[in-house]
């Protein structure tokens, strides 16, 4: 007779489980709770303290941590001397460990968790009795995960002992105990960059490629999930979203999450094609869509309130490939899911995204740093020019800068209160990011009301003499330049308004 031990404190599916082990002439050992859950559905269980012969103790820390449990599950069948030592103590081999932990994850999320019950919700014997079986799996079958009963059940009922199946059992068990160990020491910390970074995360959908189709990929959640996330958003229409797809469309929910006044964001590679506002949302698009009307062409749209019919009517006009929103009126949504390549997705907005340590990649290792999440509001414009921003323009400063902040550098937009009007994003040299801007908002209406920003300083007076002889009423840039008085000689020359924003945006 096999023997299997279960403790679980996720009980899913476990009494279906422990009878097709029993059907299977298994012998079942267990602790309290599980014990009881098993019992009381009739099935013969032998309690963890007949095989320990000790009782539980020290209020549940120590059930299982016991050689009786860990003889057994660690000796190597293949080996005589084990084999001899276990008959020497009277300890019978445990076949299969069934464990999942204690719920630390969900009691931390509690939002009036103590520490004294997060600490209490450290599992150390689970992870124990887990680890021994897989590092043992050639003998002992490891099961951390309740989905995996049936492929269990299937690999005892096919008569074959196939080891590639319990080395994946095994590698999950020790996957699972780093996360979860992983998520222990983020919480003790106080420390935002520890001298061990254990970036963990759980997989959410395989990907068919990454950013190009020779690339393989995944998606993963990371350990303690975010709300405002587009991996929490719900698709009601349309394929999987692609690897590029949650990017460009976690770069729009960026973007809008700036914005409180009704706005749509429309992004393409990362980057706003157009950000639009206005009374209603219909207004908001009919300004985001004409503030670039051929980058938007195969672009993700975010909106930041509910679609209705004559804003979703116009959209369905053009090719898009997402559009994420609140919510979707019944008749929005039905002139727009007759477009069967087009996701339609929701998500609830908000202006309040936290901060979060942020990784990027290099050869060799990663980069960590907190979120950007510092906005500009007038309060922290400084004007350095003899001309003074009228109203309208600290408005639509006010607008370009938050704008600027999401766009690759080096960044400069140019918009009036509203509407953005020429994006120039990711050259490397700043004079062409301003000029390619400028040249695309000059034969947009609305252009007399332009203001420009930019990410970074100018390290010279090309910018603000480009500007301002191509249109451009007030230019807000950080400041900062060993040269910031010849930009401010520059606009005084030509009648410029100058602001310094005083904080930088990069982004690479
Ligand atoms: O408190 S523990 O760290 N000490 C132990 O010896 C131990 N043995 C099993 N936690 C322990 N467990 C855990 O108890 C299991 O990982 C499982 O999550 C839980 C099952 O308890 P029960 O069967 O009483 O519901």
């Amino acid at each position: 007779m096999k023997r299997a031990l279960l403790s679980v404190s996720d009980k899913t599916g476990l009494v279906d489980f422990a009878k097709q082990l029993v059907a299977l002439d298994f012998e079942l050992v267990s602790t309290g709770g599980t014990h009881k859950a098993l019992a009381d559905a009739g099935l013969d269980v032998i309690g963890i303290e007949d095989v320990t012969n000790f009782p539980e103790m020290l209020d549940g820390r120590v059930k299982t941590l016991h050689p009786r449990v860990h003889g057994a599950l660690l000796a190597r069948r293949d080996l005589p001397e084990h084999m001899a030592t276990l008959k020497e103590h009277d300890i019978t081999p445990i076949d299969m460990v069934v464990v999942n932990l204690y719920p630390f994850k969900e009691t931390i999320l509690k939002p009036d968790v103590t520490d004294a019950d997060a600490i209490e919700n450290i599992d150390i014997g689970g992870p124990s009795m887990l680890r021994s079986a897989a590092k043992n799996f050639a003998a002992v079958l490891p099961v951390v995960d309740p989905t995996d009963y049936a492929a269990v059940i299937a690999h005892l009922k096919s008569g074959e002992d196939d080891q590639k199946f319990r080395r994946q059992l095994a590698t999950k068990v020790f996957q699972h105990t780093a996360a979860y160990d992983a998520l222990i020491a983020s919480y003790l910390t106080d420390k935002e960059f520890p001298e061990q970074l254990t970036i963990s995360g759980e997989k959410f959908d395989d990907m068919r490629y990454g950013e190009n189709p020779d690339q393989n990929a995944a998606v993963y959640t990371s350990a303690l999930p975010e709300k405002y996330s587009i991996l929490n958003a719900d698709i009601l229409h349309g394929k999987q979203l692609s690897y590029n797809n949650i990017r460009d469309t976690d770069a729009a929910l960026r973007i809008i999450a700036e914005y409180d006044e009704t706005t749509v964001v429309t992004v393409k590679h990362m980057n706003p094609a157009g950000i639009g506002q206005g009374v209603t949302i219909e207004e908001a698009w009919d300004q985001a869509f004409a503030a670039d009307d051929i980058s938007i062409f195969g672009g993700i749209v975010a909106l930041n309130r509910e679609v209705d019919l004559a804003t979703a009517e116009k959209m369905h006009a053009i090719f898009l490939e997402i559009i994420i929103a609140p919510s979707f009126t019944k008749e929005a949504y039905e002139v727009l899911a007759k477009k069967k390549n087009l996701r339609l997705l929701t998500l609830p907005f908000t202006t309040d995204v936290p901060n979060h340590t942020e990784v990027t990649s290099v050869l060799g290792g990663f980069v960590a740093q907190d979120r950007d999440l510092l906005s500009e509001t007038e309060a922290d414009f400084k004007v350095v020019s003899k001309a003074q921003p009228t109203a309208e323009q600290w408005k639509a400063m006010v607008f370009a800068q938050k704008a600027v902040k999401h766009t690759k550098s080096n960044a400069i937009v140019v918009a009036r209160d509203g509407q953005t009007l020429g994006v120039g994003a990711g050259q490397p040299n700043r004079i062409d990011s301003v000029k390619m801007s400028i040249e695309k908002a000059k034969a947009k209406p609305g252009f007399e009301d332009a203001v420009l920003a930019s990410d970074a300083f100018f390290p010279m007076d090309d910018s603000v003499a480009y500007a301002a002889e191509n249109g451009i009423k007030a230019v807000v840039e950080p400041g900062g330049s060993i040269k910031d008085q010849d930009s401010i000689d520059k606009a005084d020359e030509l009648g410029l308004v100058l602001v310094f924003s005083g904080r930088r945006h990069f982004k690479h």
